[in-house]
């Protein structure tokens, strides 16, 4: 399947983990805010749809994408967080801008994942108009924020497996 006909809040939901006692981090960007906040439902609702509960999720604002790298190295630092999940939305074409937050974002939050050792989940829509970013935030391509929740709680699952493969 393309990209472009994936509905983005379908999703395989076999083997997933017991997230109940996980804390997750939610970081929302306030540019295209009617958008972001769209996302933020949609991750919200998929963790509290697959088990996790209101006082195990927390949400961040930044003001623009550029920040979600740092809001999300400080959420991953902390002891008590076991996912960061990071929402935003850059609309290519307005500017050039675009391809370096595009960029620096998707490095960053690559990087902040590796250094953590935990999930930094890459929520973030680049698409090229508003209709096509409102269409993957609840609209016919389904919502990004629900993707995004869902990555993380499978790369829970992965580490689970993984850490419990070591201590046999
Ligand atoms: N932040 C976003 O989250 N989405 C955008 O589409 C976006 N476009 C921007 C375009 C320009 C020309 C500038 C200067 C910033 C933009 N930002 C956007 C904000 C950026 O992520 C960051 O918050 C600011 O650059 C910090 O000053």
């Amino acid at each position: 399947m393309s990209s472009a006909d994936k509905n983005l809040s379908v999703f395989n939901t076999d083997g997933l983990p017991d997230i109940s006692s996980k804390k997750f981090a939610i970081l929302v960007a306030e540019w295209n805010s009617e958008v972001t906040e769209r996302l933020f439902e949609g991750a919200y609702q998929t963790l509290i749809q697959y088990g996790s509960s209101p006082e195990n999720i927390e949400r961040g604002n930044v003001p623009g994408s550029f920040e979600l790298t740092l809001g999300a190295q400080w959420f991953a630092d902390r002891r008590d967080v076991d996912a960061v999940i990071a929402l935003g939305v850059v609309i290519q074409g307005e500017t050039k801008h675009n391809d370096y937050i595009n960029h620096a974002v998707a490095q960053g939050i690559t990087n902040v994942s590796l250094k953590t050792g935990k999930p930094v989940i890459f929520g973030v829509l680049t698409p090229n108009t508003m209709e096509q970013a409102l269409d993957r935030a609840g609209g016919i391509h389904g919502n990004k924020g629900d993707e995004a929740a869902m990555t993380a709680i499978k790369m829970l699952g992965l580490y689970h497996q993984i850490a419990l493969a070591q201590s046999r």
